[in-house]
């Protein structure tokens, strides 16, 4: 079984265990995928947000899922694009790893991401795309948890370019280790 896979989808659908909010600093809600899994989960996430005094941006905080099919949300709150000069691929990639990191020690085994920082916080899509994939494959090269992750992508066009990613880099190393 493969254990990375793209798809196209509404993320508040997913029947991951985990699913990942690409959240602000607040933890508070907002617009995007934040507002779609706040409405989904039902007001109790945000009980459960005030609770967590908000996340630097590239860490990550988990919560339940309460109406969601995911049992829990994890929230990270991406990089603002601001050129790429301020550190942002940096922080991208620790959204990413922390966010494994987390569900591997709550012993999750499978977590569905959105592609954080690439719609309100306009990190542009392909260099988020690379940044989003060097470090999921890095971590399950390294880690037997989550057996699996998903990017779930909103778009077909978004999922074009990180398919086309994808096998720029992994099509190979895919064929040989996972
Ligand atoms: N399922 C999957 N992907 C989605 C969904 C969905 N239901 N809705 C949007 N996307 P964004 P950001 C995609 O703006 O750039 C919030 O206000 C969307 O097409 O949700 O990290 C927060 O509170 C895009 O590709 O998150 C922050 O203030 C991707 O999800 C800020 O927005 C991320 O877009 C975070 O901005």
């Amino acid at each position: 079984m493969e254990r990375f896979h793209i798809l196209v989808g509404d993320i508040t659908h997913s029947d991951a265990e985990a699913v990942v909010n690409a959240a602000n600093t607040s933890l508070l809600g907002g617009s995007g995928v934040d507002g779609a899994i706040h409405r989904a989960a039902g007001p109790q996430l945000l009980e459960a947000c005030r609770r967590l005094n908000g996340c630097e941006t590239g860490q990550a905080k988990i919560t339940p899922g309460f109406r969601l099919k995911a049992r829990y949300v994890i929230h990270t709150p991406g990089p603002i694009w601001q050129g790429g000069g301020l550190g942002e691929p940096a922080l991208l990639a620790s959204c990413y790893r922390s966010c494994l990191e987390l569900a591997a020690a709550y012993g999750i085994q499978s977590v569905d991401f959105p592609s954080i920082s690439t719609g309100i916080y306009a990190y542009p899509l392909p260099q988020a795309a690379t940044v989003a994939l060097r470090a999921i494959m890095s971590f399950l090269a390294q880690h037997d948890l989550p057996r699996r992750v998903g990017m779930v992508c909103h778009t077909e066009a978004a999922a074009a370019i990180y398919r086309q990613t994808f096998n720029l880099w992994y099509a190979e190393e895919k064929s040989d280790r996972l």
